[in-house]
């Protein structure tokens, strides 16, 4: 049965029936009330905010399982053609007030709870963060479910359950602590497990050929890929999707009785604890080659259960395939989804190679989210063919034809064949499969996250495909969805946006804020704008009092840069900014100071936790924030905050609040960022480098209301080899600020690697790698500017109001439109 679901029971006529749900505040809460009591998860008679909150999850959830049942059925019975999106990482986030907010059941949700005597606010901060994803990756994911599920779209998310999502940031004297995050500690509320949605997955084993010469995957170890679907109700429709997390399970006949009952405890178990390893952690370090092993593991076990749910719910010709089933691979993580369709199809199936060949490149498309070389992956052919040996020789035999296909087709690429092969045995002793060429050959559409990122993508990383197949390459700008990032985080302008607009239909239609501009010199609608910005940076401001015991002036300017931290991302650029501007500081005569913008600047993102460098600039930014705020002198006009922990239901806090956010990656760096855009959307201004996505921003909201600064993508080759030739003349104000930071202005910690890191020669002979002294006056002088903009709050308006003006090609709204009709060819299906 589709999906293995039993509402789509095909013997049953008619829908599972719609029950009548509360809708008067009154019926909610007794409805929230018998969850409380009927669906206990506590001792009886306790009704704290956290015992509320669960009981509230469960009332909203019976709306969703409804919304969502109706959704399977209508699906069931129209048979369209459908989406699965597959990803490694999502990044959901809390999903209470979106709930609430996509059903559109705020104020009644809000009344009940009074009623019980609680806050929706308080309950609705009960909730843990699902953090199955790292960052923009996997918060892109999540955008996506909510645009698939608003735009009625017959779509999915598939993803592992992670146990433990990514770590706990600590700051302690050392800088970075990691602690483990149990998001499932008590329970989620928003999953449900399909005990009838289970498949089993395949590891080692060897090929076993029959005498008519077709190969099976036999033997190796079993274990068992259980269901958990969490609902994504879409904005103001009946259609509720589903995101499809799988569990790694033994099953019960797994289990020794006999091995047990005599003692031998471990290996009795041992399947059941292999399986608890797959979906321990989200990225395992892969330091060691049993951590590569694990990662290679969780991949395929991801793609091995999601294909086999399309394959079973297969009920056309085979050739009908790609006309009913889209898969997307959100980066090459899901890659072995390639292989595996086509041992499905050939072993399975009883396809031939070219059959299974065209629907599997019909079937499949690919997103490239980095140009990083060290974070495109590739997998050791040895411990690949010692997991998957069938699926090594699919691969080897994929590479074989196309190569040979090219050899005989195309003599000019001759030379460019070992860049372009699959496999590659350049060292014969360590042979890897590059994933990315795999998921250019197979698929039939190959997409980039921003304009430029694509043409590089294009001109750079994949050109010589592209001679090969010239209109496999498209672009899909990424998008953010406009519910959970205005819309729900800030309610206060959003209410402005609807009163001025006169209507709230901008929150499915994003384009509708370009209306706004018009009013952006209104004196009336700045000073509404000013006010919501201010209540939101005095909420800012308490939350960051009460995490890190800092107080802040809600006066002064909020610069925020967070994100992910990476040297490429440049947080160094900032914090030696900072530092040169506390020493200018301390040299002005009170007077001057007098003068000067107050800023506030707050740092936040966590480091990988091997990632030695980017846990130093988090301690850097720590101890440049103790100087300044212990530093009667300067610190009226300056305080740098560590924003720890930073994750998405923080962001939701931060972003709202901010003024000025640094988007400020060497430039050809950041594929597209997402985050950006949330910024500007809250009507913050940016400063930012011509670099992914921000090239775009700019071009919305108007060069005038976004500070540039820094070498563009194309300079930055010639710019690298300058430097390594020694040909780069540091700006004084740059040595200034290193020269701070050695003299011991903010302790003893040994920060010259850090500091060497940005020298001609780091060893790696790659000094100065990310260009942070080329682009630091640069970024100095833009830095004046803003200053100077924000001393005339006229102006500031304007432009922050254009800013979110100008937002709205950024909805997730329009990327996932594009997606369905350019790549998936897939159409709405609206739950009548
Ligand atoms: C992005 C990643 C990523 N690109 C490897 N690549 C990972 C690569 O742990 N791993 O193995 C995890 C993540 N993440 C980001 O994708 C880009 O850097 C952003 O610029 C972009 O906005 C985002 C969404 O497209």
């Amino acid at each position: 049965e589709p999906n293995g679901s039993s509402v789509l029971d095909k013997t049953s006529k008619v829908p599972a029936e719609a029950h009548p749900l509360a809708d008067k505040p009154s019926e909610i809460a007794s409805n929230i009330h018998y969850h409380a009591r009927f669906t206990p998860h506590f001792s009886p008679f306790k009704f704290q905010p956290e015992q509320a909150y669960y009981a509230t999850a469960e009332s909203v959830r019976d709306r969703l399982v409804q919304q969502w049942n109706e959704t399977y059925y209508h699906f069931h019975k129209m048979d369209p053609k459908q989406t699965y999106y597959l990803s490694m990482e999502y990044l959901q986030g809390r999903a209470l007030t979106n709930a609430i907010g996509n059903l559109d059941i705020q104020d009644a949700y809000a009344d009940a709870l009074n009623k019980l005597g609680h806050e929706l606010e308080d309950i609705t901060e009960q909730e843990k963060d699902a953090a199955l994803g790292n960052g923009g990756l996997g918060r892109l994911a999540s955008c996506f479910l909510d645009s698939m599920a608003t735009l009625n779209l017959p779509a999915w998310g598939y993803g592992l359950r992670y146990r433990y999502g990514l770590f706990k940031q600590k700051i302690t004297k050392e800088g970075q602590e990691e602690t483990a995050e149990d998001w499932l500690e008590k329970f989620s509320p928003w999953e449900v497990v399909r005990h009838d949605v289970i498949y089993p997955v395949r590891f080692f084993g060897r090929v076993e050929i029959d005498p008519t010469g077709s190969r099976k995957w036999v033997e190796g170890e079993v274990i068992q890929a259980l269901a958990y679907d969490v609902p994504i109700p879409g904005y103001k429709t009946k259609n509720t999707i589903s995101l499809r997390l799988w569990e790694a399970k033994a099953v019960s006949q797994d289990v020794n009785l006999f091995q047990f009952n005599d003692g031998q405890y471990e290996s009795a178990s041992q399947l059941h604890s292999k399986a608890q390893q797959i979906c321990a952690v989200l990225y395992p370090g892969d330091a060691t080659e049993d951590g590569k092993l694990l990662r290679l593991k969780q991949q395929f076990f991801l793609c091995s259960a999601s294909l086999q749910v399309i394959w079973s719910s297969c009920s056309w010709q085979w050739s009908e395939f790609p006309s009913k089933v889209a898969v997307q691979l959100n980066d090459t993580h899901p890659t072995l989804a390639i292989p595996e369709l086509m041992r499905l199809l050939m072993d399975e199936e009883g396809l031939g190679w070219d059959e299974a060949w065209a629907v599997t490149s019909s079937t499949i498309a690919y997103t490239n989210h980095t140009v990083l070389p060290e974070a495109l992956e590739k997998w050791s052919l040895a411990v690949m063919r010692k997991l998957l040996p069938r699926h090594v020789e699919i691969i080897e035999e994929i590479d074989k034809r196309f190569m040979a296909i090219i050899r005989s087709t195309r003599t000019d690429l001759e030379g460019k064949l070992p860049s372009l092969c699959i496999v590659d045995n350049s060292n014969p002793q360590k042979s890897v499969v590059r994933m990315a060429n795999l998921c250019v050959v197979t698929a039939h559409t190959v997409n980039g996250v921003a304009q430029l990122h694509s043409d590089i993508l294009k001109s750079e990383l994949f050109a010589d495909y592209v001679s090969i197949w010239p209109t496999k390459f498209q672009n899909k700008t990424n998008g953010i969805t406009p519910r959970r990032w205005l819309r729900f985080c800030s309610p206060e302008l959003s209410s402005i946006i609807s009163k001025w607009l006169k209507t709230d239909t901008w929150v499915s239609n994003l384009d509708l804020l370009t209306e706004l501009r018009q009013f952006a010199d209104n004196e009336d609608l700045q000073a509404e704008w000013a006010a919501a910005k201010m209540a939101n940076k005095k909420r800012l401001a308490q939350y960051i009092l009460q995490e890190t015991g800092l107080s802040i002036d809600p006066n002064s300017l909020f610069d925020i840069q967070v994100k992910r931290i990476h040297e490429y991302k440049r947080q160094l650029l900032n914090i030696l900014g900072a530092i040169y501007r506390y020493k200018k500081l301390k040299e002005m005569s009170p007077d001057e100071r007098a003068k000067t913008t107050p800023r506030t600047i707050m740092i936040g993102g966590k480091a990988f936790a091997t990632y030695t460098n980017a846990k130093r600039i988090v301690k850097l930014v720590n101890d440049v924030s103790a100087v300044v705020y212990t530093d009667p002198e300067v610190n009226n006009y300056l305080k740098v905050v560590f924003v720890p922990n930073y994750n998405v239901s923080v962001a939701e806090m931060l972003i709202p609040g901010s003024e000025l956010s640094q988007h400020i990656s060497t430039a050809g760096m950041e594929a597209s960022g997402t985050s950006n855009m949330k910024f500007a959307l809250n009507g913050c201004l940016i400063i930012g480098t011509l670099d992914g996505a921000n090239v775009e921003i700019r071009e919305e909201i108007g060069e005038e209301n976004f500070f540039l600064f820094g070498a563009e993508a194309d300079e930055v080759p010639k710019l690298r080899k300058d430097r390594e030739n020694g040909l780069f003349k540091p700006d004084p104000r740059f040595e200034e600020a290193k020269q701070f930071i050695r003299s011991g202005a903010f302790g003893t910690y040994d920060y010259n690697p850090l500091l060497d890191s940005l020298e001609g020669d780091t060893g790696y002979g790659r000094g100065d790698y990310f260009l942070v002294g080329h682009d630091f006056p640069a970024y100095m002088d833009a830095q004046a500017k803003v200053d100077e903009a924000y001393k005339d709050q006229k102006r500031w308006l304007k432009m922050s109001i254009l800013s979110t003006a100008g937002s709205g090609k950024f909805s997730s709204d329009r990327t996932i439109a594009q997606y369905a009709k350019e790549i998936w060819n897939i159409e709405a299906c609206p739950v009548p």
